[in-house]
């Protein structure tokens, strides 16, 4: 049957974010709004000849969210009419984001489509969101994004077959006007994947209590706090099935399309049965949750967070004891606002460290160079070169691995890491859904103060110097601007402000504070406590409060 040829007229808004187009459902279902994002999406990677996506092998999944169903039946039917050769769909429609980056490296295909908006909220009323990745497994570059968006732009016509709902939970091959559809296991390829960097024995022994993790005389125990989000299926296999923790381990380990109408986000607000069960007299040894996604990873001992920015240089300074990190770690990259915990590691092992922009697209090309290893952000996102994105189980593993192979409680081998190296005491502050104007006018006011803040006291601080952070890509020189205003002060602390780029209502002023204490007498504080006085600062700086009239952060992390 011949594809079917749909005019269409294009949407204003299909710009992608910070990753991909995080909308409304109330947005994407409107007609032809998935279609003509897609269409941009093949259009843009058609190439001429060989170098296109026509005949070549594409990965679609999502994190299982309301509309996910719907949106991939449209992009099955949409594919087929594009001349793609195959589709390769976890089964029900569903992958986690870093499950999605292994199968489109495994099978080498030509790219992936993710659907997800991550740790935003679902259900009908909630937000969805739809990313395009490239073959090596990652976020596609700016370059490709802009391009996408530029083709919302201008579309005219979208391409789509009539054909029936394929049956996205019978695992197997079918044909759909050509193309070659595989539901595919979604949790199969990534357990491989993870058993193949990891000490899977050593684990069991820690989980059996043939090594006590540290607690001596009593069984290790931990929790995993799925969030009723996609990495339930893959905790449930991997840490109870394959690794032996005991069933219960895995809290809220079933998906649901409304994440239960939580934020599927891992931070101490949202992941409260976590921090609930981490919290108290008798606490497990570890505790851990991810998110809408399974991308991000939240990391908790017995009544302590461990923020990601501490995670990220305990995980470098110990991936050396999990067998797929054995021969050391080529570099360390952090996202600009993650806190330098991870520098001082990087200096420490004699390997180079790298400051990127907020967003994993920005690791793609110094993990493929081979220059950097491990991989992270402040907003609990850690990763390898395992994959392209960033992964959350992934990182809950590598601790466990740690863990096991010290034999050492995890709050004692934080402490010991922070007397070695000094604590980089770290808070982001979140004011979310603020005025648009306001947060605009704030960033710019604050831009057009950097040349004069220099040399210029506020309350006990001196600037030392301030601008808004420029990236220049080290391996293809590519240069993105404006990705977020550094204080820095004389006394080594630091505020940065940026606005984030996957909200859906209004603009969140992101407002990240770090001090850097060598003493180890001093490093035991409460992190809002001992940021207090730069808390402030930042406040007077941008005059938060004053101009959105809120008197404290939405969230803080
Ligand atoms: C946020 C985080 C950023 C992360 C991005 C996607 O972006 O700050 O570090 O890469 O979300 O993560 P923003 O622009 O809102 O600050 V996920 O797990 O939502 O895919
Ligand atoms: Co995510």
């Amino acid at each position: 049957m011949a594809p079917v040829i749909v005019p269409t007229t294009p949407f204003n808004d299909q710009k992608p974010g910070t990753s991909g187009l995080r909308k409304k459902v109330t947005v994407y279902s409107q007609p032809h709004y998935v279609a003509n994002f897609i269409q941009s999406i093949f259009d843009v990677m058609s190439g001429s000849g060989d170098d296109g996506i026509q005949g070549q092998t594409v990965v679609v999944g999502g994190d299982g969210r309301f509309y996910n169903p719907e949106a991939i039946q449209i992009i099955v039917r949409m594919a087929a009419a594009n001349g793609i050769g195959r589709l390769l769909i976890g089964r029900g429609g569903i992958l986690s984001t870093p499950a999605a980056s292994n199968v489109i490296r495994k099978y080498k295909a030509f790219g992936g489509i993710i659907l997800s908006a991550s740790h935003n909220q679902g259900g009908p009323d909630g937000d969805f969101g739809i990313k395009y990745n490239t073959g090596n497994g990652g976020p596609a570059p700016e370059k490709i994004t802009d391009a996408i968006f530029k083709r919302t732009g201008e579309i005219t016509e979208y391409r789509t077959v009539e054909a029936p709902d394929i049956d996205l939970d019978r695992l197997g091959a079918s044909e759909l006007e050509g193309m070659t559809v595989e539901i595919i296991d979604p949790v199969a390829d990534y357990a491989e994947l993870m058993e193949s960097l990891f000490d899977f024995d050593q684990i069991r022994s820690l989980f059996r209590g043939g090594t006590q993790g540290g607690t001596q005389g009593k069984q290790f125990r931990m929790v995993f706090d799925a969030l009723s989000a996609v990495t339930g299926p893959y905790a449930t296999e991997i840490l109870e099935k394959r690794l032996g923790a005991p069933a219960g381990t895995v809290l809220n380990g079933t998906p649901l399309p409304d994440f239960g109408g939580h934020h599927p986000d891992p931070n101490p607000v949202h992941a409260h049965d976590l921090v609930a069960a981490m919290t108290g007299p008798n606490p497990p040894d570890f505790g851990a949750a991810s998110d809408g996604d399974g991308d991000r990873n939240m990391i908790m001992g017995p009544n302590l967070f461990i923020t990601p920015s501490d995670s990220l240089a305990l995980l470098a300074a110990n991936a050396h004891l999990a067998p797929g990190y054995a021969g050391g770690l080529r570099g360390i990259a952090r996202s600009m606002p993650t806190s330098r915990a991870a520098d001082r590691v990087a200096a420490k092992l004699g390997i180079p460290g790298f400051e990127t922009p907020t967003g994993w697209k920005f690791f793609g090309n110094l993990l493929d160079a081979g220059q950097a290893t491990l991989c992270g952000e402040e907003s609990a996102g850690t990763g390898s070169d395992h994959v392209r994105e960033k992964d959350g189980l992934w990182a809950v593993l590598l601790w466990l691995n740690i863990l096991a192979a010290r034999n050492q409680p995890i709050g004692e081998i934080v402490r010991q890491h922070w007397r070695e190296l000094g604590r980089d005491y770290y808070t982001r502050h979140d004011y979310e859904d603020i005025d648009t104007a306001t947060a605009d006018a704030m960033m710019a006011d604050l831009r057009a103060a950097l040349p004069t803040l220099p040399g210029t006291r506020i309350g006990d601080a001196e600037v030392k110097t301030a601008d808004d952070f420029e990236y220049r890509d080290p391996i293809d020189g590519s240069i993105s601007k404006r990705q977020g205003i550094r204080i820095s002060f004389a006394d080594g602390s630091r505020v940065v402000y940026r606005l984030s780029g996957t909200g859906t209502g209004g603009a969140t002023l992101r407002v990240y504070m770090e001090r850097y204490e060598p003493d180890p007498a001093k490093q035991d504080f409460d992190s809002q406590e001992a940021l207090a006085g730069l808390i402030a600062t930042a406040d007077t700086v941008a005059g938060i409060s004053k101009r959105t009239g809120r008197d404290k952060p939405s969230v803080i992390t």
